[in-house]
This record gives structure tokens, C-alpha cells and sequence, in this order.
């Protein structure tokens, strides 16, 4: 089990020499914006890290998280090496928590096996606001840390 402070966004950028040349998409969701822009922060400051050119990352925003698969199908047609996908779905007082993460799970998961590049779901799916927070640069770390983390890891693969 998740210890429940642990911040899971570390990491060590000399593993990622090879990353230099790489092009990376990441669709981000508006929903619950102030969260998903600072997963983005995140996410395109460790690119940069890591050695990714400026030019080398293509962007692209999406109305709600339900709509990272159809953005993702889009930034493919870029001709990029991994796409990272970053939303916040927060739980309400329905279902359509529930709809919408199962959604998006699965449909990042379908583009994993459809296209021939990683897709990282970078998405928090969250009880209430302040998880959110705590996982979007706060004590828990940067969710979308971790997915550029991840999308570097699983490009430099890729490639092999
Ligand atoms: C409708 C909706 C709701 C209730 N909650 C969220 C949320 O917490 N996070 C999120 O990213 N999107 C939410 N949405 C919007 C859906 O993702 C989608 O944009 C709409 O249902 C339109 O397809």
C-alpha cells in the first residue's frame, strides 16, 4: 500500500541520455485546471530536464478528461515518440466519477495497444480536492513528474 506522505516524483535524469532528440505529446484536460496545470508544469519542466528540446513537445488541451483518447489520437498524428495524457477527475456526488475513469482508463489502454508509441495516463482520480492537490505538487509529489518520467522510460524503449 501507497505509504500515505510518500512522494513518488524523484528521479535520476542521467538515465535518460538517450532522451535528447525525442518528440513528446501531452494533452491536457481543462477540467479542474488548476490541477491539471500544475501537472503540466510538472510534467514539461522534467522533459526540459531531462534534456527535450522546447520545440520537441506539442501541446494540446482538451475540454474534459474524457476527451484525452480523442486528443491523444490527434497529437499522434504529430509523429510523436510517447504522449502523455494529464487530467483531474475528482469524485462527486454521482456516478459519472466512476464512468469517466473507467472511460479513460480503458481508452488510454486501447491506445496502447493500437498505436506503436507509449501513452502514459497521467490522470488523478481523486475522492476529493485536497488528494488532488497533494498529488499535483504537494506532498505527495507531481503525478505528471512521474508520467514524463515514464513516457521518457518507455520512448528510449521503444526505440531500441
Ligand atoms: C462532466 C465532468 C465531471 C462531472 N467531472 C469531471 C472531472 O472531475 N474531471 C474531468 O476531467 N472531467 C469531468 N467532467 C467532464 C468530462 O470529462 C467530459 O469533458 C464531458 O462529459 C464531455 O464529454
Amino acid at each position: 500500500m501507497l505509504e500515505k506522505h510518500k512522494n513518488l516524483s524523484s528521479y535520476n535524469k542521467n538515465q535518460f541520455s538517450q532522451a535528447k532528440g525525442l518528440k513528446i505529446g501531452i494533452v491536457k484536460s481543462r477540467w479542474n485546471k488548476n490541477i491539471t496545470n500544475n501537472l503540466f508544469e510538472g510534467a514539461y519542466n522534467t522533459l526540459i530536464d531531462c534534456g527535450i528540446n522546447k520545440k520537441d513537445i506539442i501541446k494540446y488541451e482538451v475540454p474534459g478528461s474524457f476527451e484525452l483518447i480523442f486528443g491523444a489520437m490527434s497529437i499522434y498524428k504529430q509523429n510523436v515518440d510517447a504522449i502523455i495524457c494529464l487530467g483531474s477527475v475528482i469524485k462527486g456526488d454521482t456516478k459519472h466519477f466512476d464512468f469517466i475513469c473507467n472511460a479513460v482508463a480503458n481508452g488510454i489502454k486501447d491506445l496502447n495497444i493500437k498505436l506503436e508509441i507509449p501513452v502514459i495516463f497521467g490522470v488523478l482520480t481523486d475522492n476529493n480536492l485536497q488528494q488532488a492537490i497533494d498529488r499535483s505538487g504537494g506532498k505527495n509529489g507531481n503525478k505528471g513528474v512521474e508520467a514524463a518520467v515514464t513516457a521518457l522510460e518507455m520512448a528510449i524503449l521503444n526505440k531500441r
